[in-house]
């Protein structure tokens, strides 16, 4: 039986595929959808890094919300006139309407939107990224990497899956625990699942195989915000991610890779955590910490081998209205 003190993810409303040529959904174009995201947020966030490391910029752009929602949910307050310079809308939900104008439900990034109809097309996090290696392929840059490989996905599969329950999802059940219990059972999973990883991760560069995977995108997403958010504001604490030698070097060395680090906004990040979860941060007060230089030291994980892009090549830098200020 479910423990009701529990926190529940809710299912994404609007789940639209993209097929390459429409044949059974919607038909990928380049310049016709608009990404919509949070930079604070996780789910979001893989389809930030996936989209630099694919090279589709110029096919899908970039819609930025402020971290920061208000009780109309997410708004282009970044934006001159608080308008999406694209879509001419000021808050996302004004999207989820325009597919169905009885929505009465959350908003939420990431989602994509059409934008010849500004009717939303998906938001569900957990097919957009996959969709994108497979479906978006005519459009990836020439170099990109193979990051839903076909002979390793039961095993990227598997090793996601844990990875949600435990960790990505994992730090908001700790987070938004209505009970000790729910609490002292999302800890211990999150801490035994990042034990175990860390474990796998000490012989071998990436998650699976030998090259960057869907399934390393994922992991980051949460890493690189748990001493920023999560061992704090969500009582992640037994120890910080700059403890744990091995997956604070895994995290550094992806962060320095090209498509990755250079997405985060740690401003964002804390902005959106500690602002808007008013229920556990009442003063809605933003701490200062942590000292953020670390991100950038060497992380030797190189001596490990592997073949960061396989046969292909890194992104270059993101295009000049997109450059997050670097740390
Ligand atoms: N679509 C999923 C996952 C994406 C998600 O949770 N995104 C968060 C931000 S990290 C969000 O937009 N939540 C709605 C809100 O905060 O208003 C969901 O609704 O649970």
């Amino acid at each position: 039986m479910r423990d009701s003190a529990e926190f529940t993810r809710s299912e994404s409303r609007f789940t639209d595929r993209f097929t390459a040529g429409g044949r059974d959904g919607r038909p990928v174009e380049a310049g016709r959808y608009r990404l919509v995201v949070s930079r604070a947020c996780p789910w979001a966030s893989r389809a930030l890094v996936v989209r630099r490391l694919l090279g589709l910029e110029e096919a899908l752009s970039l819609a930025v919300a402020d971290p920061v929602q208000d009780e109309r949910s997410w708004r282009f307050t970044l934006d001159p006139d608080g308008r999406d310079p694209v879509l001419g809308i000021r808050f996302l939900s004004e999207a989820y309407r325009a597919r169905d104008a009885g929505y009465d439900g959350g908003v939420s990034v990431p989602a994509i939107v059409d934008v010849p109809s500004g009717q939303v097309v998906t938001n569900d996090y957990q097919r957009i990224t996959l969709d994108l290696s497979t479906e978006w392929r005519a459009m990836h840059r020439e170099g990109a990497p193979d990051l839903y490989p076909e002979k390793l996905r039961d095993e990227i599969d598997e090793r996601m899956e844990g990875i949600y329950q435990d960790v990505n999802n994992g730090v908001y059940k700790a987070g938004f625990a209505k009970s000790q219990e729910a609490y002292d059972a999302a800890y211990s999973r999150l801490f035994a699942r990042l034990d175990q990883v860390s474990e796998h991760l000490a012989g071998q560069r990436y998650l699976v195989g030998d090259t960057i995977t869907e399934a390393d995108v994922r992991l980051f997403t949460t890493l690189v915000r748990f001493d920023a958010v999560y061992h704090g504001h969500f009582k992640c604490n037994r120890n910080k991610l700059g403890e744990d030698p091995v997956l604070w070097a895994y995290a550094r060395d992806l962060f320095q890779t090209p498509g990755f680090g250079d997405t985060v906004d740690f401003d964002h990040i804390k902005r959106h955590y500690y602002v808007v979860h008013e229920d556990i941060n009442p003063t809605r007060i933003v701490p200062r910490g942590p000292d953020l230089r670390g991100w950038r030291a060497p992380h030797h994980r190189e001596e490990l081998g592997g073949r960061p892009f396989g046969d292909g090549t890194p992104p270059p830098p993101p295009p000049p209205h997109e450059v997050v200020q670097p740390l």
